[in-house]
C-alpha cells in the first residue's frame, strides 16, 4: 500500500492477480476480492518452488526405498522408490508439503525423470548383488505420464542398467485410469509392451467406476493405508479390504497392502489372501545403504 492510501498500479495488479488465483482455486466462475492473506500464502509458495529448484540443483533430493514383503515367503520382493528432501538449514521436509507445490510449478516431471533414472540404476546394482530382480515402484503424476519422452527416458534407462521392463512398476492414481487422454494411453500400452508394471496407488479412495479397470491392463492394486489402519477395528474398513483383495483375485491382479504397522494387521491380511505388504511393521522409508542391509539380512528367506 502506498503511505496515501493509494495502491501503486504495479501492486494493484499483482494483488488482482493473487484474487484471480484464489478465485481459480475455488473453482471456475468465481470471484474473490484481494485479501492481504492470499498475497502473503501465494508470496510462500513461489518462496518454496524457488527453494525446490535450488534443491533439485544442490542435490537436497533424495530417493528413499521401503520394502514390500510376500506375506507367503515374508522375502521382499521390491521396493517402493519415495523422494525425501533434506533441506539444508530446515531439515527434513514433509512430500505432503513440496510435491503439491512441484506439481504446481512444473518440478514434479524433473523430480520424477531423477527417481526413474535413480530407481533403475538401483535395480541394477541390486540385480548384480543378489542375483535377481528387485522391482522398484516409482510415483508417477498424470502430468508425468503424459509426456511424450517419458517412454524414451525409461527405455533408456532400463537398457543402460541391463533390465527387463518390469523392474520397474509405476504407482498411478485410481482418476488416471479413466484419463481419457490418448497420449497417456498411448504410452502406457507402449510401457506395458516393454514389460513395465502398473500399479494403483491408493486403492479404494478415488471412486474410480469399476468399469474402468475392467479394460485397464494394470498388474497390481495397492490397498489404501487408511483401511488397513482401521481394519483390525473397525468391521467396515475390514469388509472393504476383503472386497478389494476378492476383486484382485477375480481378476488376476496382484494386491498389496500399504500403511501395516502391526504384526494383527499382518495377520488379518495374511489370512485374507494379500500377496504382500508394505509398512513400518516390516521396513521404514529408508536412505539407499540401509535398504541393501535390510535386503542382505532378509535375502536369504526367499
Ligand atoms: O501415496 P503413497 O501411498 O505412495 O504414500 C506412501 C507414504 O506413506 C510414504 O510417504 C511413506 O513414508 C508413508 N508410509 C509408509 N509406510 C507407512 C506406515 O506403515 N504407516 C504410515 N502412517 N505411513 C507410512
Ligand atoms: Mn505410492
Amino acid at each position: 500500500m502506498g503511505c496515501s492510501g493509494i495502491t501503486p498500479s504495479a501492486s494493484l495488479l499483482s494483488n488482482a492477480d493473487a484474487a484471480l488465483h484464489r478465485a481459480k482455486q475455488s473453482g471456475k466462475a468465481d470471484y474473490c476480492v484481494y485479501r492481504e492473506s492470499f498475497q502473503l500464502a501465494q508470496d510462500k509458495e513461489h518462496e518454496l518452488a524457488r527453494e525446490i529448484r535450488l534443491g533439485i540443483e544442490k542435490g537436497e533430493f533424495e530417493v528413499y526405498y521401503q520394502a514390500q514383503v510376500s506375506t507367503q515367503t515374508h522375502a521382499v520382493i521390491g521396493f517402493e522408490a519415495l523422494l525425501r528432501w533434506r533441506h539444508l538449514t530446515k531439515g527434513m521436509v514433509s512430500p505432503g508439503d513440496f510435491i503439491p507445490i512441484a506439481e504446481k510449478y512444473g518440478l514434479i516431471v524433473a523430480m520424477g525423470e531423477a527417481t526413474i533414472k535413480e530407481a533403475c540404476r538401483q535395480a541394477g546394482l541390486w540385480r548384480s548383488e543378489f542375483g535377481r530382480q528387485i522391482t522398484i515402484a516409482v510415483n508417477l503424476p498424470l502430468i508425468h505420464l503424459r509426456r511424450n519422452d517419458l517412454v524414451e527416458l525409461v527405455r533408456q534407462e532400463l537398457g543402460a542398467n541391463g533390465l527387463n521392463g518390469s523392474a520397474l512398476e509405476l504407482e498411478i492414481t485410481e482418476s488416471m485410469v479413466g484419463s481419457d487422454a490418448s497420449a497417456v494411453q498411448a504410452n502406457i500400452e507402449t510401457l506395458k509392451g516393454l514389460g513395465v508394471k502398473f500399479s494403483i496407488d491408493d486403492f479404494g479412495t478415488g471412486y474410480s467406476g469399476l468399469s474402468r479397470l475392467k479394460d485397464f491392463p494394470v498388474d497390481a492394486l495397492k490397498i489404501d493405508q487408511s483401511f488397513i489402519q482401521k481394519m483390525v477395528s473397525n468391521q467396515s474398513d475390514f469388509k472393504l479390504v476383503q472386497v478389494i483383495v476378492g476383486f484382485a483375485k477375480v481378476f488376476g491382479l496382484h494386491v498389496i497392502a500399504e500403511g501395516v504397522e502391526r504384526p494383527d494387521q499382518f495377520e488379518l491380511l495374511t489370512a485374507l489372501g494379500c500377496n504382500s505388504v508394505q509398512g513400518y511393521l516390516m521396513h521404514r522409508p529408508s536412505p539407499v545403504k540401509e535398504a541393501t542391509e535390510y535386503l542382505r539380512a532378509k535375502y536369504h528367506i526367499s
